[in-house]
């Protein structure tokens, strides 16, 4: 049975209980293209589904969330719980639909938000009908919770700017058909003096020189700019401002990423209960022992305080608030970290089958895993709140 009380909080009004209403109707209709995997474990193994996904939720119009009304999107700006709701139900179906969806959202806000009207009108209207596939490259070998870093360099040449370094750990890397890439431009020392570029994926000199196998298969890349020749019109607002740009993209994101995990942990608990009420033990169904019930119990109450966090954040940021780190990261951290547990009680009360190659709660244990790593760890989360917290002292 889907969960949909939450709906009725009163972070929610109508658009959003029709938004679920209807995803929920587009999913069970796909049912066949959401239960697809990707072909085998090889680094690229997942690139044709990806593809094939993008397109989809594009003919549905599902990507339109993903950009602003002006540019072919669903409404005027990012609206926050729109992006939350569609994760969380995308993720409850298929991770891998979830991060198509996302991915077309996390690389191209920063254009949406900070960028020229001519670079948000040749990318945007693109991402929303699915021609576009993006990508958002921040990460380095060197500079991944410690943004400030990053060593890759862009020096102005005349209507150019000439980008070397190396990028990586990059979702949609080889399949993105732009990077909005993250480089150091100097006008001030750390966070002060980078930039935000978008690079075309044909652009000379950007080349995928490594693609990454992970333990829950995505496209992902390491990417190497040698003298890789940026027009200056590319560059995304001011120069200097890309920290900033960054750290406000990944504001809206981070929420999802919570929401995504959310729908993660209510696929697992759904999983338990079929399970649990199925299966007898010790002469009665599972779902009549009290440790059983215990830990169903604890799932459902770490799913909805989680909740109440992703969707706390969101509508904070879509009633208007300038900054919300505090509540962005609380949701991220909290709903990652407790559907990594609740997913991990879903293989414990699975058994035998919890470990199988192929079964749900296996399945999930996998793509879990990395939303407590990505778009900044638990770890820079808590850094995130604490100071946070200590600068309202001060
Ligand atoms: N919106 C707008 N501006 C922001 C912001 C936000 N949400 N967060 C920070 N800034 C601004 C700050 O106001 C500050 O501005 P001034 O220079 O004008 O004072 C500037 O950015 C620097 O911020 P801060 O001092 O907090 O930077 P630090 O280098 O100390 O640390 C952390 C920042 C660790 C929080 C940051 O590097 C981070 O989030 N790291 C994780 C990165 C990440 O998510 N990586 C994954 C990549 S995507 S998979």
């Amino acid at each position: 049975m889907v969960e949909t009380r939450f709906l009725d909080w009163p972070f929610f009004d109508d658009r959003h209980r029709q938004l679920a209403a209807e995803l929920e109707g587009w999913c069970a209709a796909r049912a066949a293209l959401l239960a697809r995997r990707p072909a085998g474990e090889a680094p690229d193994a997942a690139d044709a589904l990806c593809r094939v996904l993008v397109r989809a939720l594009a003919a549905d119009g599902w990507l339109r969330h993903c950009v602003p009304a002006a540019f072919g999107g669903a409404s005027e700006r990012l609206e926050v719980r729109s992006l939350c709701l569609v994760r969380e139900i995308l993720a409850r179906h298929a991770a891998l639909a979830d991060f198509a969806f996302a991915m077309q959202g996390l690389g191209s806000a920063t254009i949406a938000l900070f960028g020229s009207d001519w670079l948000r009108q040749r990318y945007l209207p693109e991402v929303a009908r699915g021609e576009r596939i993006c990508a958002f490259a921040l990460s380095e070998p060197e500079a991944g919770s410690d943004v400030a870093a990053l060593a890759t360099t862009a020096r102005r040449d005349g209507t150019f700017w000439i980008l070397n370094g190396e990028k990586t750990w990059i979702s949609n890397g080889g399949i993105a058909d732009h990077y909005v890439l993250f480089a150091r431009t100097g006008e001030g020392p750390g966070t002060r003096g980078i930039s935000a570029f978008v690079v075309d994926a044909q652009t000379p000199g950007l080349e995928v020189v490594e693609r990454i196998a992970t333990i829950a298969p995505h496209p992902l890349a390491r990417l190497r700019l040698a003298d890789c020749r940026v027009p200056a019109e590319q560059l995304v607002g001011e120069a200097g401002a890309g920290f900033r740009y960054a750290m406000a993209t990944l504001e809206i994101f981070r929420p999802t990423v919570g929401a995504a995990a959310l729908g993660m942990a209510r696929a697992a608990l759904a999983t338990t209960l079929a399970r649990v009420t199925r299966r007898r033990l010790f002469g009665g169904p599972m779902s009549g022992l009290a440790v059983v019930q215990e830990k169903l119990a604890d799932m459902a109450t770490a799913i909805d305080a989680a909740a109440l966090l992703v969707y706390r954040a969101a509508w904070e940021k879509d009633r208007g608030r300038q900054r919300i780190d505090r509540e962005a990261a609380m949701a991220k951290l909290f709903a990652t970290e407790m559907a990594q547990r609740v997913v991990d009680e879903a293989v414990q009360l699975a058994g035998g089958l919890g470990v199988t190659r192929g079964s749900r709660p296996e399945e999930l244990y996998r793509e879990i895993r990395a939303l407590r790593i990505y778009e900044g760890a638990s770890e820079i989360q808590r850094l995130v709140i604490a100071r946070d917290l200590l600068r309202a002292l001060a």
